[in-house]
């Protein structure tokens, strides 16, 4: 059984910090970049979402020194490096391995004779995408995607660029991750982004945080909780694992805490519902309040429910509480995993608060039926009057550090009316109507080979999709697969029959361009916009930006008739200037974002204003899954009994997302290995299995397709019977790609249908 320390943050966290400062061999530079992290006039960070706070230092925490660190490594992949490789040696490395080998500088051409990637001019690469492009006979054959990382500039010049082309296919890294947040919030509030701002947390006198993992993938949010539970406020935690950091942690900033056993407890109420229980569980929730609605009625009480709010500002109040009395304690319990006891002492926390936030990330949007989960959270909220108040409200954590401004700037399949109006009046160009693709119907029209060129604005598409084997098919029957990139990864080895690696420069470092140096705008969890300006020296002269690439391109593709781009990489206030004329809330965009900290979005469903259909806040009114649970046993093909059980696929401490910084998890007690199982001991002897013992996961799934990976190590855990976790993007293979969520088209990566077989021999490496 592995050893969870028993706090998270402090000193480990700082030592942490400074060894991944120190292995990325540009020491000095890393810590001048890292007191510049999330300043004024200096970088956003990298690593995640998370707002910044208006005072202090130090504005980084460990796994944001690990990204910065990991960008400004001075180890070069260059041309003489591919001249030592051929694409085949390199499938056979690790995604650590790759990552590792340093930044790419030069751009490349994929040469099928050699099996290697040669130097290829700036020009020459941006005109063989053009005639590439051209040479389609649709604009629709034609794949844009992004990664969360993009800049708001470059994402602007990017939809922009697709759109005149004439397509609206951007599937982007949202599709994988928050997009059933968007799609609930936008039905049920008219807006798809969350409502609170960070001083909300400090307002708040309970916060529920459902599926996520802060203390690795949000630290910075960990100060917020910290501070709010030392306030008195009320913290409950749904969470499939004991996350130590949600249990106790201790601040690096506060010298007792690190340099002493202290820690502040951080959830005064700790749940943890089977996988994709707590859908169950908000509604066993409302069931309470509902009950004790009844009885302040009969007893001539105060309301429990906040009926004004309701009355002004909600629809199908009725319906819903209809379909909240037809679901039975006995449905709730069995699917959340939950005892009603539990969720009554939930509840009173949440009728005690006046203020309540909700906060949300992977464990609730990577289900089949997450937009309904995520429609309850939003239920909760309303019959208790908690949104469009300071210290209330909904909060879906995003995950890439701008992968809401990406939306925001258009990066959008399904782009809204007036945002396509507002474009085409400008550029007095018809714009195209007709939905695009996300990931999941990319993935497909490559298989179908109706879509042959791929064009991906960073990120690491082969890695982090689903179904690996399905992905690869796919990225290897494009007729050109161009990768803009910072650093070697497996999307670069999927070569079709054309492939290029543009490298760019990442957000560390100087921007210059014919008007000087450039800043570039990202925006935050909480609709906060911002500029972010690189100060290190680019490691290679040849490295461009993403914005010269993309306008480039773009020129070498439509022209410059409709759009000077040069005129916009030579200053990106020129950007700015058409952000500021199409998208709403951007008036004045060059002026604003020289206010220190930038400026504030808005967001009409915090000001109780509704612009969805309804025209008011909707409850919504599914019933609940008929069934989540998938610890049944079966007959496997070889006509044994197996047990069928729930594997969830997550982020360990060492990673971002793909880039693999290191093979700890020192939050979990796991280090040197990645291959791990989480399992609960009785599931374990049920099956006969034991600490240590490798097994083979074979994930069930009525197609043809044979999904398995082999070698991993059985870690007993405290995780619920039928559910099991293991690291993603090793356990991808594993997602079939069809099973996707309800509206969404999320993969499922948090309920995997999963049987488990002895090991027959070592695994081979992805
Ligand atoms: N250091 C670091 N920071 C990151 C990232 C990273 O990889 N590394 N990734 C960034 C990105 S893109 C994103 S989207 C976010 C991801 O942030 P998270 O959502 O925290 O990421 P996951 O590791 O997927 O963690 C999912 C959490 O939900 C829990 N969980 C899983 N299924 C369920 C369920 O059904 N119910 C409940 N109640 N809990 C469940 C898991 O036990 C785990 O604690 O982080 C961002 N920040
Ligand atoms: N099974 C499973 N699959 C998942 C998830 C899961 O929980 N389980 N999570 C999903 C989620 S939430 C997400 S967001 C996706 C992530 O999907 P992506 O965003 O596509 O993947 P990343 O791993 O973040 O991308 C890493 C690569 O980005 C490039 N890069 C880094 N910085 C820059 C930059 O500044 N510019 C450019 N151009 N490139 C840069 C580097 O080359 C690096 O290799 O994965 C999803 N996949
Ligand atoms: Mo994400």
């Amino acid at each position: 059984m592995s050893k969870q320390p028993n706090k998270a943050g402090g000193l480990s966290s700082l030592q942490s910090a400074v060894k991944h400062v120190w292995k990325s061999q540009q020491a000095k530079t890393n810590i001048k970049n890292l007191m510049r992290a999330n300043q004024t006039h200096g970088f956003d960070c990298p690593g995640c979402a998370w707002g910044d706070q208006k005072e202090g230092l130090i504005q980084f925490c460990e796994n944001g020194a690990k990204a910065i660190s990991w960008e400004s490594t001075n180890k070069k992949v260059d041309s003489n490096f591919f001249e030592n490789h051929t694409v085949s040696q390199l499938l056979k490395q690790s995604d650590y391995w790759l990552e590792y080998q340093g930044r790419l500088t030069e751009p490349l051409r994929y040469n099928p004779t050699t099996d290697k990637y040669e130097p290829i001019a700036w020009t020459k690469a941006f005109d063989l995408i053009g005639r590439q492009l051209n040479s389609l006979s649709s604009p629709n054959e034609a794949e844009f995607y992004t990664s969360g990382r993009a800049s708001n500039e470059v994402s602007f010049v990017y939809q922009l660029f697709g759109r005149l082309f004439g397509t609206n296919n951007f599937p982007d890294c949202s599709n994988m991750c928050h997009e059933a947040s968007g799609v609930a919030l936008n039905q049920a509030i008219g807006v798809g982004k969350g409502t609170v701002v960070l001083d909300d947390f400090d307002k708040a006198d309970a916060i529920l945080v459902f599926g996520q993992n802060p203390g690795s993938n949000h630290p910075r949010m960990m100060n917020a909780l910290r501070r709010a539970a030392r306030h008195g406020c009320k913290i409950v935690t749904f969470n499939n694992l004991k996350e130590v950091a949600l249990k106790r942690f201790a601040s690096p900033q506060s010298p007792v805490e690190l340099l002493t056993p202290a820690a502040t407890d951080i959830s005064h109420l700790y749940l943890s519902p089977k996988l994709g229980g707590d859908m169950a569980a908000i509604r066993g929730m409302v069931k309470t309040i509902l009950a004790k609605q009844q009885a302040a009625i009969q007893s001539g009480q105060a309301d429990v429910i906040d009926k004004a709010f309701i009355d002004e500002h909600t629809v199908d109040f009725e319906s819903y509480c209809k379909q909240v009395q037809q679901t039975s304690w006995q449905q709730i319990e069995q699917q959340s995993g939950l005892s009603q006891p539990e969720i009554e002492a939930a509840t009173d926390i949440l009728l005690q608060a006046e203020k309540a936030i909700c906060t949300w990330a992977m464990g609730i949007t990577q289900h089949k039926h997450s937009v309904a989960t995520i429609r309850e959270i939003v239920n909760l909220q309303l019959i208790t009057g908690n949104l469009g108040k300071p210290g209330a409200g909904l909060c879906p954590v995003r995950g890439h550090s701008n992968v809401q401004g990406n939306r925001t700037m258009g990066i959008n399949d399904k782009p809204k009316q007036a945002f396509l109006n507002a474009m085409a009046d400008h550029f007095q160009q018809p714009m195209p109507h007709d939905h695009g693709h996300n990931v999941y119907l990319a993935l497909n029209a490559f298989l179908n080979k109706q879509s042959k060129v791929l064009i991906c604005l960073g990120g690491n598409l082969a890695a982090a999709a689903p179904d690996t084997e399905q992905t690869f098919k796919a990225m290897r029957n494009t007729q050109l697969n161009v990768q803009i990139s910072t650093k070697l990864n497996r999307s670069h080895l999927m070569v079709g029959q054309e492939a290029l690696i543009l490298p760019c420069l990442g957000r560390t470092e100087i921007d210059r361009q014919a008007t000087g140096e450039q800043a570039i705008t990202v925006e935050d969890t909480f609709s906060m916009v911002h500029a972010s300006q690189g100060k290190v020296e680019p490691l290679d002269e040849q490295l461009k930006s993403e914005v010269d690439i993309i306008c480039s391109i773009a020129q070498a593709t439509l022209g410059k008739d409709i759009v000077d781009w040069k005129n916009l990489v030579a200053d990106y206030g020129n950007i700015r200037d058409l952000v500021a004329q199409i998208v709403p809330g951007f008036a004045d965009f060059n002026q604003k974002i020289m206010q220190p900290g930038g400026f504030y979005l808005g967001n009409s469903a915090a000001d109780k204003h509704w612009v969805n259909d309804a025209g008011k806040a909707q409850f919504s009114q599914s019933p609940l899954p008929e069934s989540i649970t998938h610890d049944v046993a079966i007959d496997n093909t070889e006509g044994t009994k197996n047990r069928l059980m729930t594997l969830q696929t997550l982020r360990s401490h060492d990673q971002y997302n793909t880039t693999i910084y290191g093979m700890n998890d020192r939050y979990r007690g796991v280090s040197g290995e990645r291959k791990v199982l989480f399992m609960n001991e009785k599931d374990a002897k049920r099956q006969k299995l034991k600490q240590g013992d490798k097994v083979q996961i074979t994930s069930i799934w009525p197609d043809d397709q044979h999904r398995q990976v082999d070698g991993f190590k059985i870690e007993i855990y405290d995780i619920p019977e039928g559910n099991l976790a293991a690291y993603y993007p090793e356990t991808n293979p594993l997602v079939p790609l069809d099973s996707v969520g309800d509206d969404s088209f999320t993969p499922t990566s948090k309920s995997v249908p999963v049987i488990l077989k002895q090991s027959s021999q070592d695994a081979p490496i992805l």
